[in-house]
């Protein structure tokens, strides 16, 4: 029996209700070249047809619009993200990514909250110089968007040392091992030229040996994890894996399924769930295992309602005895008992640390991920010139953040002179709730964004500031997560506070999360205008100050006394 036989896709049953438009476009061209080659070869082309921007998504594209020109006519840009496993890349790869935005984008880096980078604003002339620049660094953007497995997180810091590295690989093998095998995105973006398989038959014959013709119903993430620190909010993921280490030594990992953040605002079949955990697997186990998780994902999940496609659907409505016992048919592993473990975080390490070898690593807090220039803080080049000068290992974090590590211990303060001749914002000169804050890009180029999110946050976390200090607590950390729509990109739903974008100017107000990411928030206000929310932060941090029991933080107290 061959591979894709072995997996067991072919024998499935298919969908009772008619698929999804996405299937049938992923039907007809299953290596997912569509038209991408020749509209990126006609120059007087401005933009991708619709049914090539679904193809584009898995190349690690999005065709976007500039909102805010939208009144003049439409300006199309293009998003790419690139893959990153664990967000850890080396000096010569930024100072190229750094390089490549300069050029080609609109100078800026912007981390994701899957340890990331994107590059907004590319012009679609610019497309293919950009991605072929990004694969000369030895990167690429395939499979960082669509129906596929996309970017894995892993926690960031390099203070874990040796168990880090360990997570680290395992990540990059899953990724490798679970990547799409079409040929499409060499034959576009190296060789320059349109996929050639000889013929159209054989073209629509192509069959991934994992995903099949019609990849998954939809995206599928996978994230680690290393108690205490839960920094990647691993119960969001589809499939997390929370390291278990006995005596120093990475002994496995607990399996967790169906988290997802996504949903939409006036449908209740569509919410943020948490992960379960499901049982317990060896390193040695572990592709085997995500594989069996990811064939029930392309097997089960749903092909017709997109809204309803997730991994999360299926664990809610089948359960996990069914999903540990489908996993365990297909990868022939029987999972063990889930081993105990305890979440105490979900903060990005800031300022400067030893690492366990010896050498340092500095972590930085970057107002929502965007490295940039502006007239004060020059953070795109002080980081650059950091870069050049002192070689450091780059690290994304899942909280939009940045670590410069392996630092020589002699060079940590001629490294902090270059950061300050530059103005960059120190973390110790951030307020503890905006470091622990985050938001995600929304507008204006995210086609999705009903509300302000990035480039409110700045005046939304001065709101809750001012509050905390009229509170009299001004030094108090509490995790605002702003999303400019209810899918969730920043993760909202698990912050203490979350403001998710209803209309401009308007947000549903969630509160009761926890600083683990192991409670969901939920619904204290439908709908909050952004100038209410001075007052309504002063009325809750002001109770909160006199209510709260001795070290409770504001998510807690919250889930303990408003939901009561
Ligand atoms: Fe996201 C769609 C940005 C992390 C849930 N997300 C989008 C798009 C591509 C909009 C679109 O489809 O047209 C956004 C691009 C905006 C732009 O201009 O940059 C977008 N998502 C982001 C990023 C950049 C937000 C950020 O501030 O960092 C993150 C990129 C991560 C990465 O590097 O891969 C990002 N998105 C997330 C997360 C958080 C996570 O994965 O840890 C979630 C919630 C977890 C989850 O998947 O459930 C998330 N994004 C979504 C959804 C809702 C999916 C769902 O199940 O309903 C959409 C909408 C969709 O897919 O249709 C979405
Ligand atoms: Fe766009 Fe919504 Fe994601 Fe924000 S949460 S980036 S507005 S899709």
């Amino acid at each position: 029996m061959g591979f894709v036989a072995s997996l067991g896709f072919m024998t499935q049953p298919a969908s009772p209700s008619s698929p999804s438009a996405n299937e049938l476009l992923k039907l007809a061209s299953p290596t997912l070249a569509g038209n991408i080659a020749a509209t990126l070869a006609d120059g007087t082309a401005e933009r991708f047809s619709d049914d090539d921007t679904q193809f584009l998504k898995f190349h690690g594209i999005y065709q976007e619009d500039d909102r805010d020109l939208r009144k003049t006519g439409k300006k199309y840009i293009m998003l790419i993200r690139i893959r990153m496993p664990g967000g850890v890349i080396s000096p010569a790869q930024y100072l190229e990514l750094d390089r490549l935005s300069d050029v080609y984008a609109n100078q800026t880096l912007r981390i994701t909250s899957r340890q990331t980078i994107q590059f907004h604003g590319v012009l679609k002339s610019n497309l293919g110089a950009t991605i072929k620049g990004i694969n000369e660094t030895l990167l690429t953007t395939l499979a960082t968007c669509g129906d596929v497995v996309r970017n894995i997180t892993v926690p960031a810091s390099p203070g874990i040392g040796a168990v880090g590295r360990e997570l680290l690989a395992q990540a990059n093998a899953l990724a490798d091992f679970l990547s799409p095998a079409t040929p499409a995105y060499h034959s576009i973006w190296i060789d320059g030229t349109e996929l050639n398989l000889k013929s159209e038959e054989k073209s629509k014959d192509f069959i991934d040996p994992l995903y099949g013709k019609t990849y998954l119903p939809r995206k599928f993430k996978f994230g680690f994890a290393l108690p205490p620190s839960n920094d990647t909010d691993v119960l969001t993921n589809d499939v997390g894996l929370i390291a278990i280490v006995e005596e120093g030594k990475l002994v496995g990992y607990n399996l967790t399924a169906g988290g997802g953040m996504g949903r939409s605002h006036n449908n209740p079949a569509t919410f943020p769930r948490l992960g379960d955990v499901i049982g317990f697997v060896t390193p040695e186990q572990l592709q085997q295992v995500a594989l069996a998780a990811v064939t029930v994902h392309r097997d089960f999940g749903d092909r017709s309602n997109r809204k309803h496609a997730r991994l999360k659907y299926l664990l809610a409505e089948r359960g996990v005895e069914w999903f540990r016992a489908e996993v365990e048919k297909r990868s022939g592993v029987t999972l063990g008992a889930a081993r105990p473990f305890q979440f105490t975080s979900v903060s990005d390490p800031f300022g400067w640390h030893t690492q366990p070898d010896g050498r340092k690593f500095l972590g930085l807090s970057v107002a929502t991920g965007r490295i940039k220039d502006t007239e004060s803080q020059k953070l795109k080049t002080a980081l650059r010139v950091v870069v050049e000068r002192f070689q450091p290992e780059i690290r994304f974090t899942p909280g939009n953040n940045l670590i410069l590590a392996n630092i020589a211990p002699e060079n940590e303060a001629a490294l902090t002179v270059v950061l300050k001749e530059h103005g960059a914002i120190l973390p110790e000169q951030v307020s503890a709730v905006r470091r622990a804050s985050t938001a995600c890009v929304s507008l204006p180029t995210c086609g999705l964004a009903l509300a302000e999110s990035e480039r409110a946050f700045p005046t939304l976390i001065g709101y809750a500031e001012t509050a905390l200090a009229e509170a009299g607590i001004p030094g108090e950390e509490i995790i605002i997560r702003t999303s400019g729509c209810p899918n969730g990109c920043s993760r909202p739903y698990v912050a203490e506070i979350g403001l998710v974008g209803k209309a401009p100017g308007k947000y549903q107000l969630y509160l009761g999360g926890n600083a683990t990411g192991t409670r969901l928030n939920r619904v204290y206000k439908d709908v909050i205008k952004a100038d209410e929310l001075p007052g309504e932060f002063r009325a809750l941090f002001t109770r909160f100050a006199q209510e709260r029991e001795a070290g409770e933080r504001f998510g807690d107290w919250a889930n303990r006394i408003l939901f009561a």
